[in-house]
């Protein structure tokens, strides 16, 4: 039986098939008279590093794996550790050897003693992130000071990748996690309460012992997105912000399409109201299939649709655009009829539009 505190200690991985024979042996070392056990939490890597992570599983009672099939993402996969595991202190660190081993029990025990979280810091003063290039160092310090100002306790490197937390204080604020992108550690210290105890350790950033490193331009492009979702995404979603995007796309898409059909097909005798309406039809049903093909693509791709799914989106999206239509064309003729000038009340009628179609295709098109 596990005596009463026990470490749950999560690595992510994909990809790292060839780090975890030799990183497993030295973190059952570092971890000799600390109960605990390893989630190894593998999204299904090509180099099927949960099979080499079974394998070892199968010699040590202490390690467990979950292989995700369909689920992605750093943060989402500490997250899903932390949900798996039965620890009284829960920890995380990268499995390609860069974290300093010798510094986790410093971390358990301080959770363990008295704080709310542990953090291995790259940023303090013993600290360094070791042999990186400029570029990389740059970003990392631009990055590091924009997160900084998020937190809500202070912390010198809350983009760090190893740290521990009390399993109870994770409970209280996993209902506002945002899984998406890399940075869980972020994530946490923007939502844990103002009087949350946080010590840092000092440690110095190693070099991947094998493999590449995953944090890609998307990665990045994540980060930027999750800076928005916690400043003015409460007030706008970024969902939202895109969707307007793909709609000014759109209006150009129309545009292109009436007047290709209307000068191609129908110039000369034929312009009549009938042509006028057909090329005009033609403009708005393009527009509206390419702006649900983006949207399902950029916008939504967290909830896109494929197959038949897709086909029964597209016929939802062309019904909330008919009803957007509706209303843009309501308010807009509500605002003219009691003299607002011309332009104003196109505009007014537009924003309702975009509004109302926004709306109901959050609540019938990606509703998920
Ligand atoms: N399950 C899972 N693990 C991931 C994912 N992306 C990265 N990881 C793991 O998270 C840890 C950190 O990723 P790294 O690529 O090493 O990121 P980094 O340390 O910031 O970058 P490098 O210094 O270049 O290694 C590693 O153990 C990765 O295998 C993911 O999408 N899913
Ligand atoms: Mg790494």
């Amino acid at each position: 039986m596990y005596p009463v505190f026990v470490l749950s200690l999560i690595l992510p991985t994909y990809n790292e098939a060839e780090n975890l024979p030799q990183l497993l042996p030295a973190l059952c070392t570092a971890l000799e008279g600390i109960p605990h056990e390893i989630i190894i939490v593998d999204d299904d890597s090509p180099d099927k590093t949960w099979k080499i992570a079974r394998n070892l599983a199968w010699k040590n009672p202490d390690i467990h794996v979950v292989r995700r099939v369909g689920r992605y993402g750093l943060s989402s996969a500490v997250m899903e550790g932390f949900l798996a595991s039965k620890g009284t202190v829960l920890a995380v660190m990268d499995a390609d050897g860069q974290h300093d081993l010798t510094l986790l029990s410093t971390l358990y025990g301080s959770v363990h003693r008295d704080s709310g979280m542990a953090i291995g810091s790259r940023y303090m003063q013993g600290g360094s992130v070791g042999q990186w290039d400029e570029r990389r160092h740059a970003l990392s310090r631009l990055a590091t000071r924009m997160a900084i100002r998020l937190c809500k306790v202070e912390a010198t490197d809350p983009m760090s990748g190893f740290f521990a937390i009390d399993r109870l204080l994770f409970e209280s604020v996993l209902p506002a996690l945002n899984p998406k992108g890399f940075k869980i550690l972020l994530d946490l210290l923007v939502h844990v309460p103002r009087s949350t105890r946080v010590r840092e350790f000092p440690f110095r950033f190693g070099v991947r012992t094998h493999g590449e490193s995953k944090l890609s331009r998307r990665v990045q492009v994540e980060f930027l997105e999750y800076l928005y979702d916690v400043t003015l995404g409460t007030y706008i979603p970024l969902t939202f912000i895109k969707y307007c995007l793909v709609g000014t796309v759109g209006v150009l898409v129309n545009l292109a399409v009436y007047l290709a059909v209307s000068r191609l097909f129908l110039s000369g005798p034929q312009t009549t109201l009938q042509g006028f309406s057909l090329a005009l039809l033609a403009g708005m049903e393009t527009a509206i299939i390419f702006n649900f093909f983006l949207n399902n693509a950029w916008t939504f791709s967290r909830m896109k649709l494929r197959g038949l799914q897709a086909v029964s989106g597209l016929v939802t999206f062309n019904i909330a655009c008919l009803f957007g239509a509706f209303a843009d064309y309501a308010v807009s003729a509500f605002f003219f009829t009691r003299g607002f000038p011309e332009i104003l009340s196109v505009i007014l009628g537009a924003g309702v539009g975009v509004i109302w179609n926004y709306t109901m295709n959050r609540l019938f098109t990606w509703k998920t």
